[in-house]
C-alpha cells in the first residue's frame, strides 16, 4: 500500500513538563508500533501549552526535550512528519473559526475543562483557553483530514467533539471534512496515578510522586513505586474491583514492560506479596527505560539535528494544512 493509500493518523503531544508512563502507554508506544501502518502526523502541541507554561526559556526547552524524547521512543523522521503546532499558523487560524461554530455547552461538558476548573480555586488564573482548547484541538486533526487519532482514553470526549465539529461544518457549509475515530488501546488506555488511582497520571498534578518520568532516574523509580498505593488484600491477582485499583495499576504496568500475560504474572506471584510486586514493576521500568533514556542523552547532545527534523516536518505538514485551509475559506466565503 502507498503512503498515500494508507489511514492518515494526527496526534499530538503538549511540551507542559517532562513525559510520564501514563503519555508512554497511553499514546506515544502505539505511535511508535504502528508507525509502518498508517500515514504518520504528530504534533508537539505547543499553543495548547501556553495554558500553562508562561515562560519563555521553559516552553522553549520543554519543545526540544520532548522532539528528542520521541525520537528517543522510536518515532522515526522518516516514516513520520513530526512538526511544532505553532509554527503553522494554519492551525491557529482554523481554529478561530472552530471557536466561532462551536456552542458554548458542548465546551462546558468537557470533562477535563470540568477536572482542571475544580482544581483552580481563583478564577483570574483560569485561562479561557481551558475552556476553548477541544476547538484548537479539533483544528489540529480536522487540518490533516485524519482519518484515526491514537490517543490515551483522557481524550476520548474531545475527539467525540471533534467528530460533532466536523459533522456540524459539514453539514452547514458542505462536505469538507474526514470524521475522524479515536484509536484508544484497551489495555494501557488509562494509567492512573500511582498515589491517587482515581486520578490519572498526568505532567501537571504538583503530586509528582504520582507519576513516573520516563528521565526519573532508576532509585527514583523504584521509590515511587514503593510508596505506589495498593489496599489491605493480600493475593496479587487482576481485579478489577474498584477497591483494588491501584493494584490493578501496578500490575498493568508490569504486564505492559514485561510483556508477559497476566496468567503467568499471577503465577509469578502466588504466596508473594505486594512488595515482591512493587520491587519487580520498578525493576521491570528501569531495564525498559535504560535504552531509552541513553538514546535521549545522544540526540539532546547532537545540537543540529532536533532543528533539522523539524525543518522539514514543518514543511510537509503544511503541505496538507495550506490545502485544507484554502478549501474551508472557501467554503465560508473569505475567497
Ligand atoms: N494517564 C494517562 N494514561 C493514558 N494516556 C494518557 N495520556 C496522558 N495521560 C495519560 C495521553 O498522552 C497523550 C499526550 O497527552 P498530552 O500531554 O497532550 O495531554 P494530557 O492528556 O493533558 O496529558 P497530561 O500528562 O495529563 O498533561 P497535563 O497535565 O498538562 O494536562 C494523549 O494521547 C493522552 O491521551
Amino acid at each position: 500500500m502507498s503512503e498515500q493509500e494508507k489511514p492518515r493518523v494526527l496526534s499530538g503531544i503538549q511540551p507542559s513538563g517532562s513525559m510520564h508512563l501514563g503519555n508512554y502507554l497511553g499514546a506515544i508506544r502505539n505511535w511508535v508500533d504502528d508507525q509502518d501502518k498508517y500515514n504518520n502526523y504528530f504534533m508537539i502541541a505547543d499553543y495548547h501549552s501556553l495554558n500553562t507554561i508562561r515562560n519563555g526559556t521553559e516552553m522553549r526547552r520543554n519543545r526540544k526535550e520532548l522532539v528528542a524524547m520521541l525520537l528517543a521512543c522510536g518515532i522515526d523522521p522518516e516514516r513520520s512528519v513530526l512538526f511544532y503546532q505553532s509554527e503553522l499558523p494554519e492551525h491557529t487560524e482554523l481554529a478561530w473559526i472552530f471557536t466561532s461554530l462551536s456552542p458554548l455547552g458542548w465546551l462546558e461538558r468537557m470533562t477535563q475543562y470540568k477536572d482542571k476548573m475544580s482544581r483552580l480555586t481563583e478564577t483570574a488564573s483560569i485561562s479561557t483557553g481551558l475552556l476553548t482548547y477541544p476547538a484548537l484541538q479539533a483544528a489540529d486533526i480536522l487540518l490533516y483530514q485524519a482519518d484515526l487519532v491514537p490517543v490515551g482514553a483522557d481524550q476520548r470526549q474531545h475527539i467525540e467533539f471533534t467528530r460533532d465539529l466536523a459533522a456540524r461544518f459539514n453539514n452547514i457549509f458542505g462536505e469538507t471534512f474526514v470524521l475522524p475515530k479515536a484509536e484508544i488501546r484497551k489495555e494501557v488506555a488509562n494509567v492512573p496515578s500511582l498515589t491517587n488511582p482515581a486520578k490519572k497520571m498526568s505532567k501537571s498534578n504538583p503530586d509528582g510522586n504520582g507519576r513516573i518520568d520516563l528521565l526519573d532516574q532508576p532509585n527514583v523509580i523504584k521509590k515511587k513505586f514503593k510508596r505506589a498505593t495498593t489496599d489491605s488484600f493480600r493475593d496479587v491477582v487482576f481485579s478489577d474491583d474498584p477497591e483494588r485499583a491501584g493494584l490493578l495499576n501496578i500490575l498493568s504496568i508490569y504486564k505492559a514492560m514485561t510483556g508477559k500475560d497476566e496468567a503467568t504474572i499471577e503465577a509469578e506471584f502466588v504466596g508473594k506479596g505486594y512488595g515482591d510486586l512493587k520491587v519487580a514493576v520498578g525493576e521491570a521500568t528501569v531495564a525498559h527505560l535504560e535504552p531509552i533514556q541513553a538514546e535521549y542523552k545522544r540526540i539532546m547532545a547532537d545540537k543540529g539535528y532536533i532543528k533539522e527534523v523539524m525543518d522539514d516536518g514543518a514543511d510537509r505538514a503544511r503541505r496538507i494544512a495550506r490545502k485544507t485551509l484554502r478549501k474551508v475559506r472557501r467554503k465560508i466565503g473569505m475567497e
